[in-house]
């Protein structure tokens, strides 16, 4: 059988290109190839082998096509993509399922037989008259335990561009795994394109056999629904961490540095547009990565390394004042692309970026003017509010030095973050593994954002970040957090944040930068540095510990009445969390009942707290004298 796809890799590339293909000896790799051959029918085949003619091959590429434009400082270029293609499209984003097998009626699937034959219908043809580009990359660090090999075909080389600076180079690494089955692989094609975006967009079709590990994405080119190693392999990755043990996560990977020289590894969730890459950017931090993290149990603790090498970070509200190192980035040349920003005379321009802007350029509406409405009548931004810019994270002067490391760097706690603008404290600690998991991670909630396609400003559950990713029932992926770190001798801490709260005023309570001394203070708490105060949903900050670290690190007075109101815990709205919260879990019957027996706990303490001291707790009278 394998000689059949031989023969077909044969007959349609090119004798250097086959000869690239068939020095990795895997069939499943030959049949993958051969089929997206017969089914998309490309005129041409490239296989990328990672040599830097090769990598430069792509990158010319992509603007020969039109995919992408050079801005005025060398090595940066632009991308749009199509008005109807700005976000995930989570509606057309399904599992397809095999008969017989199950996921619960929350995830968006669809019977396997079905989907493939409507995907592949989609796909049909949809290279005639273009070139079929085959990479190979490694979804964590080079020769380590935790990595996965990956392949991706796709026809767009703005998608293939960018994941040369996402993800690490993985043709050698498919020498090395020889036949082995056990990697996955991404078909992808943007359809019929029209001034270089994706026409049928209303047939945007991803789907995701979990079956095979591949994923099918068509008629898009936004790079979180078509660079296949984003949340597409992350809904992959869920189910094998399930099968052998470790977690596949929607996190961040930063060094947060303490005294006499000491570097804390955390990782930390947050849904879109919650803070989550400028914390991982934190000047005088280091970062390992912003996005996706493996974790793994090695002789006795967490450990865990970055699936990326780049970074596709929200660009709204990037500025010079907030963001210094991300802005010396995107001011230096060297490899960047931005998409979906506004661009005049070769200068880009976003919401938020503290410049002055022109009246007139294009963005991704087309030519672009001040006033410019949509069909709704609403005024277009110049710049869309999910505008990206893509780089290397060895771009970013504050790289961990570990930020490669095989072994992966030890876990010393682990953050969840949402948009919260009235329940929960700027930052407080769990009293234990299963409390974090259960009142923090499993229990987060964020406003909706514009990361996805659809309505904004609504309180959406978003258990550890990665509930758009689940490919397992909510409840079984609890169980599996809580009983991750059953054994180990050195548990990691876990922390919840909250940039958002607001005062009464309708004001946030916090400025950007007050990030900077939680995570400082979540440095010392793992090493039992600083005391705490009991609260009833967690542990929280003295004042005087986080006065001296405002000086210390922001040179900045933090008073007494700041701290209060910040830190007061808020009952009703805890209360009422609880309820929205449990009332969720009820609906899945795998939920663990140590789940609801956490909850119960924390209700009893939110109401015991209430009867003793009112609704509104200030953190000052629960410091026991
Ligand atoms: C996110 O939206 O969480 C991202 C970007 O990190 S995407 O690739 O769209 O998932
Ligand atoms: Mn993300």
């Amino acid at each position: 059988m394998p000689k059949n796809f031989e023969k077909t890799l044969l007959k349609r590339l090119s004798k250097e290109n086959a000869d690239k293909l068939l020095a990795l000896p895997n069939e499943k790799l030959h049949k993958f190839v051969a089929e997206a051959i017969e089914l998309c029918n490309p005129d041409s085949v490239f296989v990328c082998s990672d040599s830097p003619e090769d990598i430069g091959y792509i990158r010319r590429r992509a603007i020969e096509l039109g995919e992408e434009k050079n801005l005025n400082v060398e090595g940066h270029t632009y991308h749009f993509d199509g008005p109807n293609d700005q976000g995930r499209d989570k509606e057309q984003t399904k599992y397809l399922l095999p008969k017989g097998m199950q996921l619960g009626e929350e995830l968006n699937t669809l019977g396997k037989k079905e989907g493939l034959a409507e995907i592949r219908g989609l796909l049909k043809d949809t290279m005639r008259g273009r070139e079929m580009l085959v990479r190979f990359f490694s979804l964590g660090p080079i020769n380590s335990p935790f990595s996965i090999p990956a392949a991706q075909i796709t026809d767009s080389a703005y998608v293939a561009h960018s994941e040369d600076l996402l993800y690490r180079s993985g043709y050698e690494q498919f020498k090395r795994i020889g036949n082995s089955p056990d990697f996955f692989r991404v078909l992808h094609s943007a359809g019929e394109l029209e001034n270089f975006v994706s026409k049928n967009w209303e047939k945007k079709r991803i789907y995701i056999d979990i079956e095979d590990e591949l994923v099918y994405s068509v008629n898009t080119q936004y790079a979180g629904n078509t660079v296949g190693f984003k949340k597409l392999s992350l809904r992959l990755a869920i189910r094998k961490a399930l099968r052998e043990g470790w977690l596949s996560e929607h996190m961040f990977i930063m060094g947060v540095h303490g005294p006499a020289g000491r570097t804390t590894y955390f990782t930390g969730a947050f849904p879109s547009f919650c803070g989550k890459t400028s914390s991982a950017m934190v000047q005088g931090e280091t970062i390992v990565g912003d996005d996706l993290a493996y974790l793994r149990r090695i002789n006795g603790e967490v450990r865990t390394v970055n699936v990326e090498s780049g970074v596709f970070g929200i660009i709204q509200d990037i500025n010079p004042k907030d963001d210094p190192l991300i802005i010396k980035a995107l001011t230096t040349p060297g490899e960047v692309i931005l998409s979906n920003i506004l661009v005049k005379d070769g200068v880009p321009y976003w919401t938020g970026d503290g410049k002055e802007h022109p009246d007139s350029g294009v963005n991704f509406t087309g030519n672009w003017f001040r006033g410019k409405k949509d069909k709704s009548g609403a005024d277009i931004p110049p710049s869309h509010k999910n505008a990206r810019y893509t780089i290397r994270l060895s771009a970013l002067p504050n790289l961990d030095p570990r930020a490669d490391d095989p072994e992966g760097v030890p876990v010393g706690g682990i953050i969840y973050g949402g948009r919260d603008s009235d329940t929960c404290v700027p930052v407080q600690e769990s009293f234990n593994w299963s409390h974090g998991v259960v009142t923090i991670g499993a229990s987060l909630e964020s406003e909706t954002t514009a990361a996805t396609l659809g309505k904004e400003g609504v309180r959406a559950f978003q258990p550890m970040s990665n509930l758009d990713f689940l490919s397992i029932p909510i409840g079984v992926y609890i169980r599996q957090h809580l009983e991750f770190t059953l054994g180990l001798l050195k548990m990691p801490k876990i922390f919840g944040v909250n940039y958002f709260l607001k005062g009464k005023d309708g004001k946030f309570l916090n400025d950007k930068k007050d990030k900077y001394v939680w995570l400082k203070w979540m440095e010392r708490r793992v090493h039992g540095e600083v005391d705490a105060i009991t609260a009833p949903t967690g542990l929280l900050p003295y004042y005087q510990d986080l006065k001296e670290l405002f000086k210390q690190v922001l040179d900045k007075e933090y008073t007494p009445e700041q701290y209060e109101i910040q830190f007061t815990t808020r009952i009703p709205e805890n209360l009422r969390k609880l309820e929205r919260i449990e009332a969720i879990y009820r609906k899945d019957v795998n939920t663990p009942k140590a789940v609801f027996d956490v909850m119960e706990e924390q209700r009893q303490r939110l109401q015991a707290a209430k009867a003793q001291f009112g609704e509104y707790v200030s953190p000052l009278v629960l410091i026991k004298k």
